[in-house]
């Protein structure tokens, strides 16, 4: 057996704060918009809440308390890399302070130390959909105040964890907020497509003073951008399907655009000035945007198709606006399993922006059964995520740098889309339901083994 794939290569999970830690208002944290999202991001959030509302996210799977022991796991499973985020809200409670949390400060000290010890290398999402509703209050990312209050948070993160974290990512799938505003943008009620790029904008020129900012802070970090891995297909090979299949993947690609180049893709332009869309860019937000990324991270669980034919569109459309391929089977939530997909898209992204890759998310959400001896035999998630790995190493002998995978959700988590304990992802089993019961345990499922295989053996056993 012999490993294509190279020495260095980072292999783990990701997780995010939100949909593990818990705690959530545990020292001094403040309101995010996930706390206020009981029912997934997807869904109108509380207005309010007085804090005897259930949701599943105050506790989540209790990883504030539980960090050393669910790291442990981890490097038992050989992980060299673990993706999670800060909770802004811990740093900043209200997003517009001016000094920071220290308690929350020191929480995440904890965890990076606790990484170190197993010799995993933290990779840090500054804002994982969530953000403090002190700022949403103000108008979200629609507010132009928010970018100096994102500064704020980074350079003290940046500060605090620079000798302790070399890999940052800025906003979780920045390419979401069409889709999801109140979690993406922070914007509440309906917005208008004006006021949600605008918002989007703002999102953009904060992202790139964060590069500015860790580029000078810390020179030996790299930092990058993670986007939604959108994969477009036509439904059909008319060419009105073959267009709008064009559109649509510049949709999912035009943060990434502004991301790398440093400016607005003449495509977005046209499409701004078809939809009556004029945003106030200052020329201070043109400059701040030139300081581009390092590499390109994104998350890859299904691809889907796009057709011309509105009946087709109207009668089966997902939130993503993609209609389902005949070609491809799909997971009990109806995410459609393309593995080749993601040797396409590793090659797309690679093409078009010759900078590194990394897959930060991939991996099936499923309803898994535990046996009566305490077993749980996960062979689907296994076949699922074998066959993405092995079209990654297809990936890699086209020639594609990719710097590394972390599965999503190595351990049992908190979904983002439905709010649901039941949809899961990890290669250990969380005792908690839907409902909140269950003894919050640990246990290995099937696939723990077979992943530390994998990382063992650098992917010669794939
Ligand atoms: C991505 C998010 C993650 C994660 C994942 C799976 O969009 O970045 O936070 O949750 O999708 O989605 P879900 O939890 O809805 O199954």
């Amino acid at each position: 057996m012999s490993s294509l794939f190279p020495k260095s290569f980072l292999w783990g999970g990701a997780i995010a704060a939100n949909q593990v830690e818990g705690a959530y208002l545990a020292d001094g944290k403040g309101l995010t918009t996930s706390d206020m999202q009981p029912k997934g991001i997807m869904v109108e959030p509380w207005e309010s809440r007085t804090g005897d509302e259930f949701n599943i996210k105050d506790i989540a799977i209790d990883f504030y308390h539980r960090y050393e022991e669910d790291i442990a796991l981890f490097g038992e499973m050989g992980f060299s890399c673990l993706r999670t985020s800060i909770a802004w809200a811990r740093i900043f409670p209200n997003g517009d302070e001016l000094t920071p949390n220290e308690a929350g400060l020191a929480f995440y000290d904890k965890v990076f130390d606790a990484m170190a010890k197993h010799g995993i290398k933290p990779m840090i999402t500054l804002s994982h959909y969530e953000m403090p509703m002190g700022l949403v209050n103000q108008g979200g990312w629609g507010n132009p105040k928010t970018i100096e209050c994102f500064e704020r948070y980074a350079k003290v993160v940046f500060a605090r964890y620079q000798g302790k974290v070399k890999l940052w990512l800025t906003f979780n799938e920045i390419n979401m907020a069409l889709h999801a505003p109140f979690t993406g943008v922070g914007l509440k009620g309906k917005p208008t497509k004006t006021e949600i790029f605008q918002a989007i904008h703002h999102q953009l020129v904060a992202s790139a003073r964060a590069v500015k900012l860790c580029h000078e802070m810390i020179p030996d970090a790299k930092i990058g951008n993670m986007l939604l891995g959108g994969l477009v297909y036509p439904l059909t090979c008319h060419p009105e399907d073959v267009h709008l299949a064009l559109e649509e993947n510049r949709h999912w690609q035009f943060f990434g655009d502004v991301q790398v180049r440093g400016t607005y893709p003449s495509y977005m332009l046209r499409y701004f000035r078809d939809h009556g869309i004029e945003l106030v860019i200052s020329e201070q937000d043109k400059a701040d945007l030139k300081h581009t990324i390092d590499y390109i991270s994104f998350s890859y669980y299904m691809s889907g198709c796009v057709s011309s034919d509105e009946e087709i569109t109207k009668a089966q459309a997902n939130i993503l606006n993609m209609v389902p391929n005949p070609h491809l089977k799909a997971s009990e939530w109806g995410w459609q399993i393309d593995p080749l997909g993601l040797r396409v898209l590793l090659n797309v992204l690679w093409d078009r922006y010759q900078l590194p890759l990394f897959i930060v998310e991939n991996g099936l959400g499923a309803v898994d059964k535990l046996e009566a001896d305490g077993s749980i035999n996960d062979t689907y998630r296994i076949n699922y995520m074998n066959d993405h790995l092995v079209q990654l190493e297809e990936a890699i002998k086209d020639g594609v740098e990719v710097w590394g995978y972390t599965s999503w959700g190595p351990i049992d988590l908190v979904s983002a889309g439905t709010a649901q304990m039941s949809k899961r992802y990890g290669f250990i089993y969380v005792d908690r339901d839907n409902e909140g019961k269950g003894t919050l345990a640990r246990k290995p499922k099937a696939s723990f083994n077979w992943y530390k295989e994998v990382i063992g053996s650098n992917g010669a056993s794939l």
